[in-house]
């Protein structure tokens, strides 16, 4: 007699929430609260959906500095370098850790096991290699646990500071623990033509194109914009989805691979 015996799929991906779908940018320590119950309920309901199809979805989820980090870490930077960073490092590490609280908070509301993880405690910049140990993350990962990694302040070699980005922690992770799937999400609905048209597909056939239309950021953040994140997906060859995060219903059909926003590779 053979015992039946059940499979578990499992499928692994990792969710980058940018900090402007969480926050309202324009106010300092601002939470966009619709945003972030629904947002919160949504992955809810995708990790219910799996499991009906008894699957099981592994997720990281990341998130940017939003109206926390970005408006405190501005403050000790000075053409491009820190300063007074004796008071800088708690301080951005502070307001980085409130943001990261509220969203924890708001994911334990809909059951979802998320644990924080602090990357100005353990992470560093050598140069441009990122020295960021996962052993802790992957064992939480074995055991059904959600690990929420946000945009910190970090240390960089030769006494230095760094803002490491949710636009770092992505494509690292991506690269060191290869998920089936990569997800940015933001409040734009892709990678956009010179038409302002969603570009659906990014390949080796239209990447050169496409890198033409996106210049490095022009915006006001201390980290990088989408020619950098479109860079980097393409690269590294993962599954990778652009998506807008703003709108209801496409953090639940991202984390279904469904077809929204940019997909590249
Ligand atoms: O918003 C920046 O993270 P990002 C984090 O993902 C800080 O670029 C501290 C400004």
């Amino acid at each position: 007699k053979y015992k039946k015996i059940k499979l578990l799929i499992f499928m692994f991906g990792i969710l980058k929430l940018g900090g402007s779908i969480l926050c309202n940018k324009d106010i300092p320590y601002s939470i966009n609260w619709d945003n972030l119950n629904r947002i919160s309920m949504e992955i809810k309901q995708s990790i219910e959906e799996y499991s009906k199809k008894n699957e099981k979805l592994d997720l990281i989820i990341i998130h940017g500095g939003g109206s926390f980090g970005h408006p405190v870490a501005k403050k000790y930077i000075n053409k491009n370098e820190f300063r007074n960073m004796d008071i800088g490092f708690w301080d951005i590490q502070k307001s980085m850790r409130k943001f990261n609280n509220i969203v924890i908070d708001a994911l334990h509301e809909y059951d979802i096991p998320a644990v924080s993880i602090q990357p100005s405690s353990f992470v560093a910049f050598n140069g441009n290699d990122i020295h960021f140990d996962t052993y802790v993350i992957e064992g939480m990962l074995k055991r059904g646990l959600i690990p929420v990694i946000h945009g910190d302040i970090i240390l960089s070699n030769g006494g230095d500071y760094r803002i490491f980005s949710g636009d770092h922690a992505l494509p690292y992770l991506s690269k060191k623990l290869k998920p089936d799937l990569s997800l940015h999400s933001s409040d734009v609905d892709g990678v956009l033509d010179f038409k302002n048209r969603v570009i659906k597909h990014i390949t080796s056939e239209n990447i050169n194109e496409v890198l033409k239309y996106l210049s490095p950021s022009k915006k006001e953040d201390v980290t990088g914009g989408m020619y950098l994140k479109v860079m980097e997906a393409y690269k590294l060859g993962v599954r990778t989805i652009i998506f807008n995060g703003n709108k209801k219903g496409n953090i639940y059909k991202g984390l279904m691979g469904e077809d929204i926003g940019t997909k590249i590779n």
